[in-house]
């Protein structure tokens, strides 16, 4: 699946970049991030050919910061997928509820950076796609494309 710097199913959050001996990127909940943060996590050292996620969430919306290396994120909403790739450590994408990703192609040394909006909770997981497609009661990707 090719890459999208135009992807429909995400929203990219640009934050500000100081140059100053170095670089220096920040965010402020409510102004660079569209919701109050109650929750950040930190995704490194993972295994080559690793594919993480395979999930969607209920509630929880979270931004997600490659502050090293390189990402790609496959996104699904039930009826269409994309993949953006993440790269930028000022560049991150809002993953808003009910979209179905998983994290690939993670480059050596990537670190991934996520705010979340909730804390964690098991039960705001679909971890079934299967349960995705019913709770979107939409028919599935591969459905459509029959
Ligand atoms: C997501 C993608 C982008 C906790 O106990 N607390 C936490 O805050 C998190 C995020 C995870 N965990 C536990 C739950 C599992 O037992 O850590 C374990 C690994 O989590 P998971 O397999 O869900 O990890 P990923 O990399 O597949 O997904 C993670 C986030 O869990 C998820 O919310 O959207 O990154």
């Amino acid at each position: 699946m090719k890459t999208n710097s135009s992807a429909k199913l995400i929203q990219f959050i640009d934050i500000p970049k100081v140059y100053d001996e170095g670089i220096l990127v920040f965010s402020e909940a409510l102004r660079h991030i569209p919701f109050e943060i109650k929750r950040f996590y930190l995704i490194h050292n993972v295994i080559e050919h690793a594919v993480r996620g395979k999930h969607a969430h209920k509630k929880t919306r979270q931004v997600l910061f490659c502050v090293q290396g390189s990402i790609t994120i496959i996104l699904d909403d039930g009826r269409s997928r994309e993949a953006v790739k993440l790269n930028k450590s000022h560049r991150g994408i809002l993953l808003d509820t009910m979209i179905w990703h998983e994290m690939v192609s993670f480059q050596k040394n990537t670190v991934l950076l996520v705010v979340a909006s909730e804390y964690f909770e098991e039960s705001d997981y679909v971890r079934s796609y299967k349960d995705f497609i019913q709770l979107k009661g939409q028919t599935s990707v591969e459905n459509n494309e029959k």
